[in-house]
């Protein structure tokens, strides 16, 4: 370290935060002309985003070292929360907002002649994640920085995070997106922290001095692990966490051998192949694939992190029984199950800890949050392959096993069949791994993520595992968003609303201060500016729109959105289908009919796996019915049918304080949770949906009079679904006709449609035909309910008001109580 004399001189010339705009200046254009090599004459918006976001970036890098030194000087229990998804959309607008520097510049591009809005919309999103899973992951981490938890995140810097879509002809095209072309400011690259990785090779044992059996895993192929720091600002607080992304590169340059060979090509071809392990982020979700390069990905995080982890709790020099009081780890899904089995080899081969022993820690290690019942999206990987890549942990799953197994037996004596249904190994041909199977078994505590989903795991998948550890370790954290991104960047002007009656912007950090406008829902003015600030973003989404669909909406329609990724458990084929429902009804209606129906704008967004044929017929249909309708004179202004292509962060942040209505109609216990519930509601739009996922509890705080509920009920869907299979339902009447106007071609050639009409009418895995007239009469409700604008508006404050609840704050002061066992460390 340095010495005591030379640290004033460090002090006197550290890096400080902004004193004002000008200091703001000063750094701004010294990026455009020393690490932009630009200047005046050359100065565009891409080179003014770039150095703006330069001189925000070294600002959040003091906070950042200073946090750390804090957390490091302050020894206390750090969380790791290990996701192979972050999706976090754009930073800079974030990072201004956090860092409480937006006004300093905002005033400070624009003296310089620019406009903020525009830099801002130079930034590429970082769209390293599908959907739920991984936007949840991104403002978890948020959360925990503005909390004062001491968290980092671990992820995967993929070189294509989820790939871009194009609608062609009606149709889905998939194109990558290279999100690095320019140089990212927002990470810090640490090539000193570089971390061999091996895959594949043998094991050994031998019988050491001591007498005691040694594993080694030797012989395999090695990469590197070079770590991407991405600082992560909190809001309203000093503390600057840090998500680590790790990148994979080739030990050695080049196999000499084969280079001095001669062999040039494919030794340079060796040294690509490294690099390809975190190349690409996979593109499904809700849906396990089974690529061996996917378990690749995975092992070669998870070592990487663990590596990281192992090697800051030794600087400590604490013995080991110690370490899960320094430490927890939280697995986002199964993905990051390995990690369970990498500690214990760590303990038991390379740090001689005995095996109970070991075991103990890494049990109070680890919690696993568990996101999907769905059975394809649960993850067995095949037993050959997992032996071939990583042979040591395959035998170290066996001992697992076998020791689980034992305890089990001793338990339950005479229940044979209770054995093989809890085995972590599956005996299919081949035998399968159960991830989810050995995440329970690993780990201390197991949470859903909404209070339904939380029983159902308990009631159907994990219930054998109940049975076995008792109830205790299952619980349920129900998830939440961060209101600094998804209330008052998406929708400033609303959030300054609330600021003038609340009083302050505190209720961005409590969000259930939000409870202060309640008594305004029925206040005259105050509704007038509400209604005002929707319109306002109804009409930036229009404009929107209008840009990237080439015709207009009306903005006095009522604006019906459903955005996600494309699934049929989602049931956009529902909506679709409802859609066309109201066409034909339209199309039937006499001119003073039409004057009493309520105008609706459908608008549709959402990416479909690149292997997923029904999600992408339902694409199709959607498309083509979109081009019938919006072309028809007879409609008008009654029905216009949007599909924005590419929905992601960014857009979701102009789509979703547009909405009078969003759709989460998932077949009852099928959405596990559902986060765009809670960013529609918390914008003033209301719920159309089924009794499923977080729509519970949403109902719960808003009220029964502020959502539109409708369908069956998860405790139906298995008998319904029987029925389906062992006798003949009759179709409903209205659904009929929405089909037989598919088949007979209103909307193109009926052949696209064929496999996703007999999805329906036969078994109806979704339940769609069973709660088709429920969702009309919902619908039908709706349209009713926003002719009365008096009554809508006051329901919308109302619901916002009572949406203190899904702050991300609370679940991860809910993580942290509960599950972590870790302390807020303020930086004051
Ligand atoms: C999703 C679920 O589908 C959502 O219901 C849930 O709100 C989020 O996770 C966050 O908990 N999910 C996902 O996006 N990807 C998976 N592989 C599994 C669940």
């Amino acid at each position: 370290s340095i010495p005591s004399e030379s640290r004033q001189l460090w002090q006197k010339f550290g890096v400080k935060e902004f004193g004002g705009k000008e200091e703001f200046q000063q750094e701004f254009i010294r990026h455009v002309e020393t690490t932009l090599a630009r200047s005046i004459y050359n100065c565009d918006d891409l080179a003014a985003y770039q150095a703006a976001s330069q001189a925000i970036r070294d600002r959040l890098i003091v906070a950042w070292n200073k946090t750390q030194q804090k957390h490091t000087t302050k020894d206390r229990k750090r969380v790791y929360y290990l996701s192979l998804e972050f999706l976090m959309g754009r930073a800079m607008d974030n990072a201004m907002l956090n860092a409480g520097i937006k006004d300093i510049t905002k005033s400070g591009v624009a003296d310089l002649g620019f406009k903020i809005e525009d830099l801002l919309e130079q930034e590429p999103d970082a769209a390293l994640g599908n959907g739920g899973l991984g936007r949840l992951a991104a403002c978890f981490i948020d959360s925990i920085a503005s909390t004062n938890y001491p968290g980092w995140g671990y992820g995967l810097r993929y070189q294509y995070g989820i790939f871009k879509q194009r609608i062609v002809d009606g149709y889905q095209v998939e194109s990558p997106d290279y999100w690095l072309t320019f140089s990212n400011p927002w990470e810090i690259p640490r090539y000193e922290i570089q971390i061999d990785i091996m895959f594949y090779g043998y094991t050994r044992k031998y019988t050491n001095d001591d007498g005691k059996v040694v594993h080694v895993w030797e012989g395999g192929e090695q990469v590197q692990a070079v770590a991407y720091d991405v600082p992560v600002p909190g809001y309203g607080t000093e503390t600057t966490n840090n998500l680590r992304l790790w990148a994979s590169k080739p030990t050695r340059e080049f196999d000499f051998e084969k280079f001095n060979a001669g062999d040039y090509e494919s030794s340079v071809r060796e040294s690509q192949k490294a690099e390809t392990i975190s190349a690409v982020l996979y593109p499904n979700d809700n849906f396990y694939s089974g690529k061996e390069l996917r378990l690749k990905q995975q092992y070669f995080w998870v070592a990487a992190s663990l590596n990281d982890i192992v090697r800051r709790f030794k600087k400590t020099h604490r013995p080991w029984k110690e370490f899960p009081d320094q430490v927890a780890i939280q697995l986002n899904d199964t993905h990051p199950t390995l990690a369970v089995v990498e500690l214990q080899r760590i303990l038991i081969d390379m740090e001689g800890v005995e095996w109970d022993a070991a075991w103990n820690i890494v049990t109070n290690t680890f919690g696993y949050t568990n996101h999907t019942v769905l059975p394809e999206a649960l993850e067995k990987w095949p037993v050959p392959l997992f032996t071939n890549l990583l042979p040591r942990h395959m035998e170290i799953i066996y001992e697992i096993n076998l020791f689980f197994l034992q305890k089990v037996e001793k338990m339950f004596p005479k229940e044979r069949d209770l054995l093989a249904r809890v085995s972590i190994i599956e005996e299919s041909t081949p035998q399968q791994v159960r991830m989810a199977y050995l995440a329970i078994i690993g780990s201390h505590k197991v949470n859903g993520v909404a209070e339904l989903h939380s029983e159902l795991i308990k009631t159907t998948i994990f219930k054998d595992f109940v049975t076995i550890y008792g109830p205790d370790k299952f619980m349920n954290v129900t998830n939440g968003i961060t209101p600094r991104r998804w209330l008052h960047q998406a929708n400033p002007k609303l959030s300054d609303l609330i600021a003038s009656k609340v009083g302050s912007y505190d209720f961005l950090k409590d969000l259930n201060l939000l409870k202060k406008i309640e008594p305004l829902a029925h206040d005259p003015k105050f509704q007038d500016e509400w209604v005002t600030i929707k319109k306002f973003n109804k009409a930036r989404l229009a404009a929107h729109i209008k840009q990237s669909n080439g015709f207009e909406v009306n903005v006095n329609a009522l604006f019906d959105v459903q955005v996600k990724r494309i699934h049929e458990y989602k049931r956009q084929q529902m909506n679709i289908f409802g859609v066309i429902h109201r066409y034909l009804s339209i199309k039937a209606m006499t001119k003073e009919e039409k004057k009493e129906a309520t105008p609706r704008v459908c608008i549709f967004g959402g990416k479909s796996a690149p292997g997923y044929y029904m999600a992408k017929t339902i694409i199709k249909l959607i498309n083509a019915v979109s081009e019938v309708v919006n072309a028809d004179a007879d409609v008008g202004d009654l029905l216009k049918v949007v599909f924005i292509a590419d929905y992601n962060v960014s857009k979701a942040e102009i789509i979703v304080p547009a909405s009078d209505i969003s759709q989460h109609i998932s077949t009852a216990g099928t959405e596990a949770s559902g986060t765009s519930n809670m960013k529609f509601v918390l914008n003033g739009g209301l719920i159309l949906g089924t009794v499923d996922g977080a729509n519970i509890e949403i109902t719960r705080e808003v009220g029964e009079n502020n959502i539109f509920l409708f369908g069956h009920l998860a405790e139906s869907v298995e008998d319904l679904r029987h029925k389906h299979r062992f006798s003949d339902v009759p179709l409903d009447p209205n659904l009929e006709k929405v089909f037989n106007a598919i088949e007979s071609g209103t909307f193109g050639d009926p052949n696209i449609y064929v496999s996703l009409i007999s999805s329906v009418t036969g078994s109806d895995y979704y339940l769609v035909s069973d709660d088709f007239q429920s969702y009309l009469d919902a619908q039908k409700l709706v349209d009713q309910d926003f002719k009365n604008k008096d009554t809508w508006v006051s329901r919308s404050i109302t619901a916002v008001a009572n949406m203190g609840f899904f702050s991300s704050d609370r679940a991860i002061d809910e993580y942290a109580e509960s599950i972590w066992n870790v302390e807020p460390i303020s930086m004051e």
